[in-house]
């Protein structure tokens, strides 16, 4: 087996105040971000589309693997494919393949099957995941996929709000439409449909209430000596 070499590692190092003051900016920041689902169709630079995917595709994965390609679809006619073929799986699942409990849970946020976002937001960015490689026609397993892939959508995300644009975190169940539109190897699965953009002007988003710290957040520290 193959050693791989180690370099000294290269992060930055902050002081304690300015440690604060990053984390006190960032969790503020983030606390803003929000799944848009009215996209204008204005363009975004291609350059701003790769910087985000290229910050997601620096996520942790099992052993290394990568399990991930991201595929972004500014096409027009592939854009309509994609809506069309999503609508008529969105429609089956509205007229009763969700529980009327899932249905219920769903009403706050006024979504239907109705998917124009597909076609008005400028980029769809598709995420697929590898559960094994093929190298040289040999399957080779990849390890915890869908955890590395989950993590690669997360730093995805972070990534486009930090930027300033929208992103929706769209789930068309099931999604298989998505390998055979893009023409995608038999090892890759779609993950997510990821429409990316700017808002409309007349965007509008549920009023939501995040889980404070007190239902989220459970410390276990070593008894301070008295
Ligand atoms: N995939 C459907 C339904 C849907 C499900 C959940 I959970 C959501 O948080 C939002 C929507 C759709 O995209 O409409």
């Amino acid at each position: 087996m193959e050693q791989e070499s180690f370099i000294p590692y290269q992060g930055v190092r902050y002081g304690k105040a300015e440690m604060l003051r990053r984390s006190r900016e960032f969790r503020q920041n983030m606390s803003k971000r929000r799944s848009v689902r009215q996209f204008s169709d204005k363009p975004v630079p291609k350059e701003v589309i790769e910087n985000i995917v290229m910050a997601a595709a620096s996520a942790p994965s099992g052993a290394h693997k990568q399990p991930w390609s991201f595929c972004v679809v500014s096409d027009l006619e592939l854009k309509s494919k994609i809506r069309e073929a999503a609508e008529k799986e969105e429609y089956e699942n509205y007229h009763g393949r969700m529980s009327e409990e899932w249905l219920e849970d769903l009403k706050a946020f006024g979504t239907d099957w109705h998917k124009p976002f597909l076609e008005t937001a400028p980029y769809l960015i598709v995420v697929f995941k590898k559960p094994y490689d093929l190298i040289d026609g040999e399957r080779h397993k990849n390890y915890y996929v869908n955890e590395s892939v989950g993590l690669a959508c997360g730093f995805l995300l972070a990534a486009i709000h930090y930027s300033g644009l929208i992103a929706l975190t769209h789930t068309p169940s099931p999604m298989n439409f998505l390998q055979e539109i893009l023409e995608r190897p038999k090892n890759e699965r779609p993950f997510l449909l990821i429409p990316v953009g700017y808002p409309a002007m007349e965007a509008e988003v549920p009023d939501l209430r995040r889980k404070d710290a007190s239902e989220v957040l459970f410390y276990y520290e070593a008894k301070k000596e008295e």
